[in-house]
């Protein structure tokens, strides 16, 4: 098998059969002719490969899903509209009424509002089991999931993948682990036992924050159901367009990854050092919790660093003074973003449910860009000096 740099340029895509066409083109198209009344049966009936209509499959979007298989190191994959519709595609794919989903909070806020709001209504059970050292005892006869990410969003705890392969398949219980944060080029949690990795394709996979997407990857058995159930009747298929631009990303997500991690690394050790700054996560920082585990699993720490200020107006005025970091929702983007969790990705969320989580109300998230990590740095310094002057008249 060829190098994972390699797959990311070329997996999945081959010129055009009919045009030689170079770059994968976009097949704009919501139904394929299928020529007879014979063939058309035969595809019906599973006994002939070939696209029937875009919302199961469409051949821009099975490249992306060829190329994301490859460097999940998975049999197959299948692509969703959005991360939220793989997410929902999965649990109304594999959960009956009376299943449980056990989870390691904290999660992306809409992934666990789904699972404590949407799926209940229709009788499934969804329990944070706190940490792995505790994943064993929750687990029940009626546990049919494991689901967690790592790095968390937003405030990047690091989970042990091979321990929760363990318990996972010690009960016959199927794995499922968000890999956003990481991306495979960091962690592929295949690898160490995990059954299936999902991710929000709008982040670092297409990495420049111009396409929404979903994606899914695992045993073709499972992957199979999910097309079958998930996407073809819940009807989140990803667009022909934002396939290209997926796979037109994804060539260049080691490249891209490299600075990611390099920068956030630069930010994080700067942060920690600042007087203002109350608590820095970043996994890659030696005094972070998780930081063995994260060597172990993870070939980068990523790009993502959450801090923490003393109050929520500091955030606000650190949020407000920032120049070079857009003030927004997402990650992954080129660009660097930062956002105030507790107000805006985690703000559906329970007040008590984000302390559990330790999703104070000064914490910020940054996802470092690509950008010169001194001209980042250069932004956080005059933004911490204004949200410090705050800090001092509040106090
Ligand atoms: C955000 N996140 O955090 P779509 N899984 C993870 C995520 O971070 C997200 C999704 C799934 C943010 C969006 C506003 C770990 C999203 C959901 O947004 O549906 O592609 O993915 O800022």
């Amino acid at each position: 098998m060829k190098r994972f740099r390699t797959r990311a340029v070329h997996a999945g895509q081959r010129p055009d059969p009919l045009t030689g066409a170079h770059a994968t083109p976009v097949y704009s198209t919501s139904t394929f002719a299928y020529g007879s009344f014979e063939r058309g049966a035969r595809l019906f009936e599973g006994e002939e490969a070939g696209f029937i209509y875009s919302r199961i499959g469409n051949p821009t979007v099975r490249a992306f899903e060829e190329k994301m298989a490859s460097l999940e190191g998975a049999e197959d994959a299948v692509a969703f509209s959005s991360g939220m519709a793989a997410v929902s595609a999965l649990a109304f794919t594999l959960l009956r009424p009376g299943d449980e989903v056990v989870y390691l909070a904290p999660l992306y806020g809409g992934t666990e509002g789904f699972f404590l709001e949407t799926l209940q209504k229709f009788g499934v059970i969804a329990t944070d089991a706190g940490d792995v050292e505790r994943l064993e005892a929750r687990l029940s006869p009626a546990t049919r999931l494991i689901y967690l990410e790592t790095p968390t969003n937003p405030n990047l705890c690091i989970y042990d993948l091979a321990e929760v392969a363990r318990v996972a398949r010690a009960h016959g219980i199927l794995s499922c682990v968000d890999n956003t944060f990481a991306t495979p080029y960091l962690t592929r949690p295949l690898e160490f036992g995990i059954d299936l990795v999902l991710h929000s394709a709008t982040k670092y996979l297409g990495g420049h924050g111009d396409a929404l997407g979903g994606v899914l990857a695992g045993p073709k058995e499972l992957i199979d159901a999910v097309r079958m159930e998930g996407l073809r009747h819940l009807g989140g298929a990803l667009g022909a367009f934002e396939a290209f631009l997926l796979l037109r990303g994804l060539k260049t997500l080691p490249l891209r990854m490299e600075a990611h991690c390099a920068g956030a690394l630069r930010v994080a050790e700067y942060l920690a050092k600042h007087p203002t700054v109350r608590r820095v996560h970043y996994p890659g920082l030696p005094s972070h919790p998780g930081h063995a585990v994260a060597r172990r699993q993870m070939q980068g720490f990523g790009g993502l660093v959450s801090l923490e200020l003393p109050s929520r107006e500091a955030a606000g005025a650190f949020l407000n003074s920032l120049e070079l970091f857009t003030q927004a929702v997402s990650l992954g983007d080129v660009e660097s973003l930062a956002t105030h969790p507790a107000s805006t990705t985690h703000q559906l969320l329970e007040p008590a449910l984000r302390e559990r989580h330790g999703i104070t109300e000064g914490l910020v998230r940054l996802s470092i860009g690509i950008e010169d990590p001194d001209d980042l740095i250069a932004d956080l310094e005059q933004a911490l000096e204004r949200a410090t002057a705050t800090t001092l008249v509040d106090s």
